[in-house]
């Protein structure tokens, strides 16, 4: 019991914090050059806290919009 409500208390300070500092942005934001997809260096730039290699999971090199939005979406489940 107490271990999962520090657990969600760290999370809700995760994301305070991340609406504090910068909201991530939408796909098309992230995707600088307007390729289609967000890249390592585009994704770098946006500096989440997320390992690009493990968000791109067909592992082609670039986050499509499913990939990008799975990573946003993983922040707090
Ligand atoms: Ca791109
Ligand atoms: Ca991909």
């Amino acid at each position: 019991m107490k271990k999962t409500s520090l657990l969600l208390t760290a999370c809700a300070a995760l994301f305070a914090s991340n609406i504090a500092f910068a909201e991530p942005p939408e796909f098309k934001g992230a995707d600088k050059n307007s390729d289609g997809g967000v890249d390592a260096a585009e994704f770098k730039a946006l500096n989440l806290e997320k390992d690009f290699a493990e968000l791109d999971a067909d592992k082609n090199g670039n986050l499509n919009k499913t990939e990008y939005e799975a990573a946003l979406e993983e922040e707090c489940d």
